[in-house]
């Protein structure tokens, strides 16, 4: 069962065909309308015509980031404001947000792109979906929505935050489908333990998670706390925002790729070279579909590889792994590359925890030093300070072992961590 089909479960050669013809109409596009690209595409000698095949897509320029800030807000759109129905943008962690704007024919095809992401979890016309993503800005609230709208679910849309309200709500109108970040849902989990609320009596079946890295390990858990099954979605505001790539039923950790929209390539995140599949580098996309501001090779600073096999699910479209983290987010520390992904995976092993932590980064000297604080069960912290530093060193020479550096473990009062409402802040630097 697929929300389109023909997209969905098209012959590699077709699906080229379309990729290639849709390319050529976007490069031709952005030559035409966008100042920057048509001066990034003379500099290197490039006319829309000299793209034949798809091999010609490494030799288009990256869009990196910072060239959408040089350009805020609308330097890189393609179509004059009147053809533009709506503007999303993203806070970005510095300096000025990043805009995406849409033609009516681009939230058509987000909503679409929504559409495959739901339907592929199992969302159909008779489910309630809570929608708990924020609304506003952020495309998370609105794509969920237009999504839900296309598959004909009930939404409610509650947006983040009033957690309390949120429980009450998903017992009252008998919520199926939770939509959140995995932080928030981890949250609204503990919320309704607190509340007394047992789980396995709603009418709650499935969660569809998205917008921040979370390992397989917390899939689980969020599984086990709210007795759903826990989906994913992946996608960022400069492409459309959820909806760029969503898992199957198969939930292997791999995620499809909404190729006939979106183009995906790995590069060597240092010398820009095109890796080959199955190889972790970072991923790099290209707007095939949109027309207010179709990106070419947009770095993502995303660390991932893709894998192009047969899926369970019958889907042809192209997988990426679930997101290590981003670039920016690996901690160097001794010399030995660390994401908070890998921490987060070893950690959520471990007993006498809960999944509630955060990474501190420190400079002693010249050396970085790397502290987890997470929080103890109840029980054990009650136990009282020997037991805790037994479970802090158990987890410590775990790590030791499996990363091979040393990572201080404080085990905190339960409930002492910040919870979560969207995007959780896991690593606070104080080199910076
Ligand atoms: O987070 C869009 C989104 C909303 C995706 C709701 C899924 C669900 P931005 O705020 O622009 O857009 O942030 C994009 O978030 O480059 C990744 O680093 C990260 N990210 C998004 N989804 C995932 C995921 C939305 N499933 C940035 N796993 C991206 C890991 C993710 N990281």
């Amino acid at each position: 069962m697929y929300w389109d089909e023909k997209f969905e479960t098209m012959s590699l050669d077709a699906m080229q065909d379309f990729q290639l013809k849709k390319l050529r109409q976007t490069v031709a596009w952005v030559y035409e309308k966008v100042p920057f690209y048509k001066i990034k595409l003379d500099e290197l000698g490039i006319k829309p015509a000299d793209i034949k095949g798809l091999m010609d897509l490494a030799r288009l320029p990256f869009t990196v980031k910072t060239d959408l800030r040089d350009n805020y807000p609308f330097g890189l759109c393609a179509v004059p404001m009147p053809d533009v129905v709506r503007i999303h943008a993203s806070s970005g962690t510095t300096g000025k947000p990043i805009t995406g704007p849409y033609t009516a024919d681009d939230l058509d095809q987000w909503a679409d792109c929504m559409a495959r992401t739901l339907f592929a979890a199992g969302v159909r016309d008779n489910d309630i979906l809570q929608n708990s993503y924020g609304m506003g800005l952020f495309t998370g609230g609105l794509g969920f929505h237009q999504g839900a709208g296309k598959v004909g679910a009930t939404v409610i849309p509650t947006s983040s935050g009033q957690t309390e309200r949120q429980i009450t709500i998903m017992q009252d109108f008998g919520t199926t489908v939770l939509c959140c970040t995995p932080s928030y849902a981890l949250t609204m989990a503990e919320k309704g333990l607190q509340m007394g609320v047992n789980f396995k009596n709603l009418r709650l079946r499935i969660g569809i998670f998205g917008a921040e890295p979370w390992t397989r390990e917390m899939r689980k858990e969020i599984e086990d706390r709210l007795s759903i099954k826990a989906h994913e979605a992946y996608g960022l505001t400069e492409l459309m925002g959820p909806g760029v790539a969503f898992d199957c039923r198969a939930q292997d950790g791999f995620l499809h790729i909404n190729e006939d929209h979106i183009l995906a390539e790995i590069i060597d995140p240092v010398t820009g070279d095109v890796l080959p599949q199955g190889t972790k580098g970072e991923l790099v996309f290209t707007a095939i579909q949109r027309r207010a501001m179709p990106l070419l090779r947009y770095r993502t600073r995303d660390i991932t590889l893709l894998k192009r096999e047969k899926c369970e699910c019958g889907r042809t479209l192209i997988k990426m792994e679930k997101v290590y983290g981003r670039s920016d987010d690996m901690l160097i520390i001794s010399g030995v590359n660390v994401f908070p992904s890998q921490i987060e995976s070893l950690l959520l092993d471990q007993k006498g925890i809960e999944p509630q932590y955060v990474i501190i980064v420190r400079k002693k000297g010249y050396l970085d030093t790397l502290e987890v604080n997470v929080e103890a069960k109840a029980d054990i912290y009650q136990a009282g300070a020997e037991k805790i530093k037994e479970v802090e060193q158990n987890i410590e020479s775990h790590m030791r072992g499996l990363i091979g550096i040393g990572i201080k473990i404080r085990l905190v009062p339960p409930g002492t961590i910040t919870r979560s409402e969207g995007k959780a802040k896991r690593v606070i630097d104080e080199r910076k």
